[in-house]
Formats: C-alpha cells, sequence, structure tokens
C-alpha cells in the first residue's frame, strides 16, 4: 500500500489549489470517481491479509472522508465568492435619481383602470381576472343569451376554427365570463369588478375591435336597485372628483339584467370644455340592471335566495371623457407623442387619499 498520509496532503493541496467549480470537480474525480486514487486503493484491499486490511481500509476511509469534506467546504467557498463576484458586478444603484428622457408613462387605459381599482376597492370590491377566448356557455349562454338570441348578431363576435364536436371558441364579448366562472366557483355574497381587454368584430369612429370593460357583479340576500344605484352615485363622484353628480338611470333592456337601466351622468358643454354635475346635457356613462334569475341559476345559486345586481362600463370611454381625448382610435396607434400627452407617471399610483389625479 501506498503511503496514506503522502497521498492525503497531496489531495487536500489539490483541493485547495482549485481555482474554480470545473477544476474543484476534476480533483474530485481524480480522487474519488470510478477510476479515482481512492477507489482504486479501496479495490486493492482485497489482496492483503485480514489484519492488514482492516487497518489499511480504515486509514483509506478516513482520507477519503477528508478528502470529500475538504472538497465540500471548497465547493461552498467557491460559490459564496462566484456570488459576491455577481453581487458587485451586476449591482444597481436604486437610489440614482431617475433621468426623466428616459422614463415610460401609463398609458390613459391602465390609469383609468388602476383609478376604478382604488375607488371601487374602497368600496369593498375585489378585482377579478379570466380567459380572453371564452366558450359558448360562459359568453353567452349562461348569460341568458341563446343560440338564435338578437343580441348575438350585436356582439360581432370573433369565432375560433371549428373543433370535430362542431364547437367554437371565441374572444370573449364583455367580461361577464368571468363574473359566470367566480359565481360557479363561489359560494355568495360576491363582489366584484372585472376590467378587462374584450373582443367585437367593429371598427370605425367609436368602436376599435378590441376594447375594455369593468364590470361589477354584487350577490347576496337582500342586495337591491337602491344598492347599485348608491354604487354608481359614489363611483361617479369620485372618479370625476365631483362632490355631487346627478346620475339618470333610463330604463333599457340587456338579457342578462331585469330590470335593466342605461346610467347618465349629468353634464355641462361649454365650447371643447366639459365639466361635470352642472348644466343640462347628459352623457351616457355604464349600462346596469338586477341579475337576471335565468343567469343565477346557469350558475347553480338559487334566485329564491340569492339576488344581485350588475354594472358595465366601458373604460375607454371613462378615459376619454375625464381626460378630454378626442379620438378613440388614437388609444391603439401606440404614437409616442400621444403617449407622451396623456400618459401618467408610473410612480403616481391614484389612491382616494390624496384625490385622484397625480
Ligand atoms: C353577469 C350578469 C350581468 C353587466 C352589464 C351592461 C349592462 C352594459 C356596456 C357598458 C359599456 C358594455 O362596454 S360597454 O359598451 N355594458 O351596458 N353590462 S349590465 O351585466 C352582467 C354581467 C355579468 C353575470
Amino acid at each position: 500500500m501506498e503511503d496514506l498520509e503522502q497521498i492525503r496532503a497531496e489531495l487536500l493541496a489539490a483541493v485547495a489549489a482549485a481555482a474554480g467549480p470545473d477544476a474543484l470537480d476534476a480533483v474530485r474525480v481524480n480522487a474519488l470517481g470510478r477510476k479515482g486514487r481512492i477507489t482504486e486503493l479501496m479495490k486493492g484491499l482485497g489482496a492483503l491479509d485480514a489484519e492488514a486490511r482492516r487497518a489499511a481500509g480504515q486509514e483509506l476511509n478516513s482520507v477519503k472522508a477528508a478528502v470529500a469534506e475538504a472538497i465540500d467546504r471548497r465547493k461552498r467557498t467557491l460559490d459564496d465568492a462566484a456570488l459576491e463576484g455577481r453581487l458587485a458586478a451586476e449591482s444597481v444603484d436604486i437610489s440614482l435619481p431617475v433621468r426623466p428622457e428616459r422614463q415610460g408613462l401609463l398609458h390613459p387605459i391602465s390609469q383609468t383602470i388602476d383609478e376604478v381599482i382604488a375607488i371601487m376597492g374602497e368600496m369593498g370590491f375585489a378585482v377579478a381576472e379570466g380567459p380572453e377566448i371564452e366558450d359558448d356557455f360562459h359568453n353567452f349562454g349562461a348569460l341568458n343569451i341563446p343560440p338564435e338570441h338578437p343580441a348575438r348578431q350585436m356582439h360581432d363576435t370573433f369565432y375560433m376554427k371549428e373543433k370535430p364536436d362542431g364547437s367554437r371558441l371565441l374572444l370573449r364579448t364583455h367580461t361577464s365570463p368571468v363574473q359566470i366562472r367566480t359565481m360557479e366557483s363561489t359560494e355568495p355574497p360576491i363582489r366584484i369588478i372585472v376590467p378587462g381587454r374584450t373582443y367585437r368584430s367593429d371598427s370605425d369612429m367609436t368602436h376599435t375591435p378590441m376594447f375594455h370593460q369593468v364590470e361589477g357583479l354584487v350577490i347576496d340576500k337582500t342586495t337591491h336597485f337602491g344598492h347599485l344605484k348608491g354604487c354608481l352615485i359614489e363611483f361617479c363622484s369620485a372618479f370625476f372628483e365631483v362632490a355631487n353628480v346627478p346620475l339618470r338611470f333610463r330604463p333599457s333592456y340587456f338579457p342578462f339584467t331585469e330590470p335593466s337601466a342605461e346610467v347618465d351622468i349629468n353634464c355641462s358643454r361649454q365650447g371643447n370644455t366639459l365639466k361635470f354635475g352642472e348644466g343640462d346635457g347628459w352623457l351616457e356613462i355604464a349600462g346596469c340592471g338586477m341579475v337576471h334569475p335565468n343567469v343565477l341559476r346557469a350558475c347553480n345559486i338559487d334566485p329564491e335566495v340569492y339576488q344581485g345586481f350588475a354594472f358595465g362600463i366601458g373604460v375607454e370611454r371613462l378615459a376619454m371623457l375625464k381626460y378630454g381625448i378626442p379620438d378613440l382610435r388614437t388609444f391603439f396607434e401606440a404614437d409616442l407623442r400621444w403617449l407622451r400627452h396623456y400618459g401618467f407617471l408610473p410612480l403616481e399610483v391614484p389612491t382616494l387619499l390624496r384625490g385622484l389625479v397625480p
């Protein structure tokens, strides 16, 4: 048997000299691998007589353990040094001032959705989200819009290719399927708002094929139309920042609500300036109603026990009215000059504490 003390010293020196992970791994293979020095010596033990084998075996095991432990320790040292190196090289000084010419701005759609969430969040609404590619049931059937219903034509739906079973997925035409999914999976009381993208095959001065909605849904045992009016009045007063905004609820029809109403906000128009809560003008800003019993039944909610209200608001329209943006189509042109003019500073998050506008 070779001089084990000599071997131990050589291997420990090699471990200490390994300058990186690859070199250390080479030392490990060389010592402990299948053909490594220690492994080969282990194999040679069989040729010794019993007494010598026990003594040499013990010593070899101790060398092996010492080398393995040294390799582990060296590995930790090398890993720590590599991490320190990366932290030093990749660190960013977050205390440096922002370079205004490089700062991005929030799109007015994002800002408006953030404002709606801040206001409705304060009223106790949670935000729900769901898929933009939907099935017929969640977008239409469960909302009391059967196959031949005229509302289907009104929705100008984008359909996917037909599946072998004849069904077709579609791009949701409103965010309402998210409320359906929430009712299917959640025991009332429910109090949610659903902001998101919606799609209709329609394109002219006042329509874009993709647009944004915020819909709201409240389901509880005694929820009534008065609660709906209170929520929308409170919302409009906070969003348009006027203490008193008369709203007008005009009877209307939607398949998913009964009774239904369209909501107009009182305003005055002088030349290009629009002011809310004064004058004799009215502008439509939302649709709403009490959730139709058929919709509750489709989601396995008993309409004899629960009732609720829903509303829908177009986000582009809210943004145009509040920020004086005259042309809907400019929202989606990604024109940097437009974004610099109408964009919002990202760190000035809307909150009701200071008023909404930064
Ligand atoms: C469920 C039940 C009822 C949501 C509603 C409207 C009326 C409405 C429009 C406003 C502007 C769409 O973006 S817009 O053009 N929306 O008029 N939306 S009631 O009713 C629901 C939704 C989900 C389960």
